[in-house]
């Protein structure tokens, strides 16, 4: 066993998992990764030798430091370790991990906190693009507990709202990588998008389900998971991304027409395994696709007007709302999504 790494365990929204300082994780990334998979149990199904969830939504790593730009306070890194595979990949960023990163960043005294809340600007270091969290800091110290609800998540916490601007393309080059906002993959019509979080975007109904199906029901269903892999992989080179089959993007999201007052109503695979709710980045991206005219989400979607639309994905467990603002061509120039996160431990984890 080594002296281990010091770590804070936090959940970020819907997800959950450990928070580290850079520069107290090995700087090799051979090496850190290795301890990434022994102190997570990865790869084992239950991850009982470590402290992953046996879940890719609590199988998560959140590298913080300070940033070199001057638009930044800090620079975040989002690792994925998997669950059933000896991997750990940066090939997506996580949004709902992100809603941690302002408390962390100030709790180890990277951001100095204000008196009332405190703006952190993030560069998330996976995409290249900076969001903004507002932390509730009353006496300057963060406060966790509050009165806001954000579905997924048992009870209230302090609200943090978090803000992303100049999202588009940020894993794949383009909002629309193909070119267009409909591509046929195996028959099926599919909208390939990046708005923050690599997606392909297809009815459910098409892949012969309903989409108001429960996670467990369709974490069951072998033969679907089979035909959105394929699909994936297609999809992979169109979105420029790869060869991606040891990734985990883009993710599969699988839509229907809202039934409970929202926009549009997802069940989102990231990408093997379906969400318990959606991702952040994932929603904005959805919520985008509905925007656009010959994607299968604007047929299907029911949106409001004006150029600042709240749209509601729903999920398994309720729903997000994704605050686009749009500019005179219709383009989402910012988003939002309002996220809680929750201190859970802080100490040291050994591999
Ligand atoms: O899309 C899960 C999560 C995510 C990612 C995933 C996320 C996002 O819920 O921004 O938050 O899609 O792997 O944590």
């Amino acid at each position: 066993m080594s002296k281990g790494v010091r770590g804070m365990w936090m959940r970020g929204g819907t997800s959950k998992g450990g928070f580290f300082l850079a520069s107290e994780l090995p700087v090799d990334v051979a090496a850190r990764d290795a301890y990434l998979l022994r102190a997570y149990g990865s790869p084992d199904a239950r991850q009982i030798d470590g402290m992953g969830g046996a879940d890719p939504l609590t199988s998560k790593v959140a590298v913080v430091s300070p940033s070199a730009s001057d638009d930044a306070d800090v620079d975040y890194l989002f690792l994925q370790v998997f669950v059933d595979q000896a991997l750990v990949s940066d090939a997506q960023n996580c949004g709902n991990m992100l809603a941690g990163v302002g408390p962390f960043a100030i709790e180890r005294g990277l951001v100095a906190a204000s008196s009332g809340q405190t703006d952190v600007r993030i560069f998330m270091a996976n995409t290249g693009k900076i969001a903004r969290a507002t932390v509730q800091t009353p006496d300057g110290r963060v406060r966790y507990e509050g009165r806001a609800r954000i579905d997924g998540v048992p009870g209230t916490a302090a609200p943090i709202p978090l803000t992303f601007e100049d999202t588009a393309g940020s894993s794949c080059g383009a909002l629309l990588p193909s070119g267009r906002a409909l591509d046929l993959i195996d028959g099926i019509e599919t909208t390939l998008i990046d708005n923050g979080m690599p997606c392909v975007v297809l009815r459910a109904a098409d892949l012969g389900i309903s989409g108001y199906e429960d996670r467990q029901t369709l974490d069951a269903d072998e033969a679907l998971k089979a035909r959105l892999e394929a699909i994936r992989l297609q999809a992979g080179p169109m979105m420029n991304l790869g060869d991606v089959s040891a990734q985990s993007v883009p993710k599969m999201m699988l839509i229907a027409a809202p039934r409970d007052g929202g926009a549009i109503c997802v069940r989102s695979f990231i990408p093997h395994r379906c969400h318990a709710s959606i991702g952040v980045l994932g929603a904005v991206s959805v919520a985008t696709a509905c925007l656009l005219p010959g994607s299968p989400a604007h047929a299907l979607a029911v949106l409001p007007a004006g150029t600042r639309q709240t749209l509601a994905v729903e999920h398994p467990s309720g729903s997000t709302g994704c605050v686009l603002d749009l500019d005179e061509a219709g383009q989402v120039t910012r988003a939002a999504v309002l996220r809680t996160a929750r201190k859970l431990f802080d100490g040291v984890l050994f591999d």
